[in-house]
């Protein structure tokens, strides 16, 4: 047993510039584990809170109450702890705040103590983060597949497309490397072309391309041309994947397109989306509804759960008991696991879990708002997850994850490579094996 010593939060900056937690976790053989708190943009209700002190001062983010809480109650109740002990830590955390959504000392507060503490076993156990992942969880360690965004837009772009996240994935790539060079083409090509048609307006939160398009429609042509001009053929090695976010523009089965000025109900929402699955190589789609439209995903999951991936993000917020309640609706059939929205790496651990019970996909998610911290990079391969979306394909605190992630490739060799694995029952997968859309 490694007991821990000491417990210390501070307050630093994120990608957004608004302050955020990092902690660090000092175990008594001296071993140090540190980790940085992330912050979303588009929520879920049901997520663990991120605890703001309000007013006028830092626009309301200030942290002071959450280090506060951290300092004062986390820090004294961990110490003497053993702190390879990771879901006794997380308990105690889970203790001293039991409300469901963390109000009291703060999901920001109580993630950046979890992991820090997962940190530091590892630095004690001579280990990187990702091996002491797959050995203390059981899990085979694989490199996951890149999810990048070439384009950003809902809440992360001033809502100028409805839709959040236009990115693309290469799954016919033989290794992370690859991956990375194909998604510079792509990026730069759209880059490229929005310029030469004057509706580039700047770069979104995750550094995507801010665009200034007239609809959804035109940002997917444009994503196929990027892709074409790059020198791929869109379905072949690259494939495209939304998260539609739909929580941020629709409540109770109503959903409301800006952009194109146009209201529709949940039928509608799942119609117009089946068409552009039938038009573009769509092959993974997070919350095309409303994290309180349950009928509505159970619809969409029937119509197109057998050919394209469809991922609960702020319908799932990383909770187990809510990944097992949605595979008995029939609703999704992959998970994204943001270790902020639960809170703790327990808690994470186990939404993935449920979901693999599941026989889900599973892909680890960042912020928008975030930091140098590469956590994820290590949770994604020890848990071996299937892919990995951490924004798009510049600003130091994304490219921070896919570059260690290619430290991570050296010391696992290439053939551990997730690739195309999880999309293997999607037409993608298909079309792999010679079998029809
Ligand atoms: C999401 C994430 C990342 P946010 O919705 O998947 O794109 O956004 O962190 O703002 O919730
Ligand atoms: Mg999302």
């Amino acid at each position: 047993m490694t007991a821990i010593h000491s417990v210390k939060g501070r307050r630093v900056w994120d990608s957004r510039g608004n302050p955020t937690i990092e902690v660090d976790v000092r175990l008594e053989d001296g071993s140090l584990g540190r980790a940085i708190a992330p912050a979303g943009a588009s929520r879920g209700t049901r997520e663990a809170l991120d605890l703001r002190d309000g007013g006028n001062r830092l626009r309301g983010k200030g942290v002071a109450n959450a280090l506060r809480g951290l300092n004062e109650r986390i820090a004294p109740a961990l110490i003497g702890m053993n702190a390879a002990d990771q879901l006794s830590i997380d308990q105690k955390l889970l203790a001293l705040d039991p409300t469901p959504i963390k109000e009291n000392l703060g999901g920001n507060a109580m993630v950046a103590t979890s992991l820090a503490v997962l940190h530091a076993t590892a630095a004690s156990a001579g280990k990187s983060l990702w091996q002491h992942v797959a050995d203390h969880y059981g899990c085979t360690a694989s490199l996951p597949l890149p999810e990048i965004q070439i384009f950003g837009g809902g809440a992360h772009a001033g809502r100028r497309v409805d839709i959040q996240d236009f990115m693309i994935m290469v799954p016919g790539a033989k290794s992370f490397d690859e991956v990375m060079e194909v998604t510079n083409e792509v990026y730069f090509a759209a880059g490229d072309l929005m310029s030469s048609r004057g509706c580039l307006a700047g770069v979104a939160d995750e550094g995507g391309w801010w665009p200034e398009f007239k609809s959804n429609e035109e940002a997917l042509e444009t994503l196929i041309l990027a892709i074409e001009k790059a020198g791929e053929k869109p379905g072949d090695r690259v494939v495209i994947s939304l998260d539609v976010a739909a929580s941020e523009f629709g409540r109770e089965g109503r959903y409301r397109l800006a952009l194109e000025d146009r209201e529709m109900d949940s039928g509608e929402l799942i119609d117009l989306l089946g068409s552009w699955l039938d038009t573009y190589p769509i092959v993974s789609i997070e919350d095309p509804l409303g994290e309180d439209d349950t009928p509505g995903m159970v619809e969409f999951t029937k119509r197109h759960g057998e050919s394209v991936q469809i991922i609960g993000d702020d319908y799932l917020v990383t909770n187990a008991d809510l990944v097992e309640q949605a595979k008995a609706d029939g609703a999704c059939n992959a998970v994204l696991v943001k270790v902020n929205q639960a809170g703790t790496v327990s808690e994470a651990v186990q939404a993935f879990s449920a979901a693999r019970q599941a026989g889900w996909g599973a892909i680890v998610s960042a912020r928008s708002g975030e930091t140098e911290d590469v956590s994820i990079s290590h949770l994604a391969t020890g848990l071996g997850c299937d892919q990995l979306k951490v924004g798009s394909f510049t600003r130091s605190e994304r490219m921070v994850k896919w570059n260690e992630c290619l430290r991570i490739q050296e010391e696992l060799g290439t053939d551990t490579f997730a690739a195309g694995r999880a999309l293997r029952g999607t037409w993608w997968g298909r079309k792999q094996t010679g079998m029809n859309r």
